[in-house]
């Protein structure tokens, strides 16, 4: 009776079992027993391992662009500065829509250049670029059928988006489409859904945003992938099952679209992370003007920084306040992603006239000056698994055992300190801009050493190249060891 009991009890826990399984195998297999169900989360546990976003991975450095209407007034509004982001003038500044809107009237970019918007990119050394195919204020850079409020309105009549997209794409940049799902323009958008009115209207925005999503990737079939905006209010963090049919029909367009973790909510409106803490997208957006401290940060995901060159512009303001990020300091973010896994995208905010202003330009020039000598320490490069030191950052060359530090700070002794994990030790040290100078590593203690350079005048970043010996054991061990 006993042994009958639990062979019954024991069919029932494995029955269970079973059906949790298939409960895990119907999500795409990728919730663990432990985890809430969910329709709606991530479909994947790891990182993709495709092709499309090695290349994503191996960027480096890429560039960010806003422009819109807003570019136009510039951040001032009837004579007075505005202080809040441009591109927000209208919401901040309580401009009534049909007077916003009417900027439409006044676009008419006629120093718009995208070959010589591309080659800046191509000259800071950016790998891709993001492109606002539509802010918030819902005017379109493109001629899309689906809303009047268009570049092809304006007096400007042309598309923007194809023109930069093939001169980015010339210069070997890639291209990815920014958009906005909040619309200030449409007139299906709400913030949030309260009555059945409203349930309608959005339902009809929902249309609309998705014609729009396909006509952009069938127009602009080179774009790498969407970077999506706009996506926090009530109403579109409950359109879970709306959201995932549409990515998932994306991406059966386009096979390898890049999508980052800004686009949709799981069944509970969560965002970025679904309810189980996993990743929604191919790569992490949440860093936006900041940047992690730490590899543990960065939980294991792709991810890419976004930043703006002064504290708060993306679009075009005439008044740049606040501290303004220098070629160094732009320097030293890139190469701190870098080192971190990710991504640096620099923004930049062309101005109504379709110009680029001076200070991007040589920012741009500048960073470009750096990356020519040094790209190789960026580019296809990844976290060394190196313990931080003061002196600047540690990246390793995706698949080989060259790792570069990254200097901004020179220790008086000139001699940078290395740690270097058990079994593993330097074959040579050199200077990447002088490949055939053999500088002198000395090893002080177990797994630890001093790379000694000469004084150096100029005050750049530079960058010492390693080369890892990860199968002879540990060095030679002539160091002095410490005596009890
Ligand atoms: O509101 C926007 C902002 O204007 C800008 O586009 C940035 C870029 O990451 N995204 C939003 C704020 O998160």
């Amino acid at each position: 009776m006993n042994i009958h009991f639990n062979i019954k009890r024991f069919g029932l826990v494995l029955g269970l079992m079973v059906l949790s399984l298939n409960v895990i195998y119907a999500q795409e297999k990728v919730v663990k027993t432990d985890t809430i169900p969910l329709k709606h989360g991530a479909h994947r546990i790891d990182k993709r391992t495709d092709s499309v976003m090695a290349k994503w991975r191996g960027y480096g450095l890429g560039q960010f662009i806003h422009w819109g209407l807003y570019a136009i007034p510039g951040g001032e509004w009837n004579g007075k500065t505005y202080n809040g982001a441009a591109e927000w003038i209208r919401s901040w500044n309580g401009i009534p829509k049909s007077t916003y809107d009417s900027l439409i009237y006044k676009f008419n970019p006629t120093k718009f250049n995208p070959e010589s918007w591309a080659k800046t990119a191509k000259q800071m050394g950016a790998k891709y670029v993001t492109i606002t195919t539509k802010h918030h204020d819902g005017f379109c850079l493109w001629p899309s059928k689906y809303t009047k409020y268009t570049v092809a309105n304006s007096p400007y009549k042309k598309d923007i988006i194809g023109p930069l997209v093939n001169a980015y794409n010339k210069e070997g940049i890639d291209v990815i489409l920014y958009f906005s799902i909040m619309d200030w323009n449409q007139p299906g958008w709400r913030y949030e859904i309260k009555t059945k009115e409203d349930s309608i209207a959005f339902e009809g925005f929902k249309k609309f945003t998705r014609n729009q999503l396909l006509e952009l990737l069938n127009k602009y079939p080179t774009a790498k992938g969407l970077w999506f905006d706009g996506t926090w209010d009530k109403s579109w963090v409950k359109q879970a099952a709306f959201a995932d049919e549409l990515e998932k029909e994306m991406r059966a367009l386009r096979p390898g679209l890049i999508i980052g973790s800004r686009f949709r909510p799981d069944d509970f409106g969560k965002r970025h992370n679904d309810s189980n803490g996993r990743l929604m997208g191919d790569y992490e957006q949440g860093w936006e003007r900041k940047i992690p401290n730490k590899i543990e940060d960065v939980h294991g995901n792709d991810w890419d920084c976004v930043m703006t060159v002064p504290e708060n512009q993306w679009g075009y303001n005439k008044a740049w306040n606040g501290h303004i990020k220098t070629v160094n300091e732009l320097i030293e973010m890139t190469a701190k992603c870098v080192s971190l896994g990710g991504n640096f995208v620099l923004n930049f905010g062309p101005k109504g006239d379709g110009s680029i202003r001076k200070e991007e330009i040589d920012l741009a020039a500048g960073i470009g000056n750096w990356m020519r000598v040094n790209n190789e320490a960026i580019y296809n490069c990844q976290y060394a698994g190196l313990e931080k030191q003061d002196w600047g950052y540690f990246t390793g060359k995706t698949g080989s055992n060259k790792v570069y530090m990254i200097i901004f700070n020179v220790p008086v002794s000139g001699a940078f300190r290395v740690k270097l994990p058990a079994k593993t030790s330097i074959t040579t040290a050199s200077l990447l801009e002088q490949p055939n100078t053999t500088l002198k590593v000395e090893e002080i203690s177990e797994n630890q050493y001093f790379i000694h350079t000469s004084a150096r005048a100029d005050n750049k970043p530079f960058v010492i190249v390693l080369d890892l010996n990860k199968k002879a054991g540990n060095a030679s061990g002539t160091y002095e060891k410490a005596k009890i």
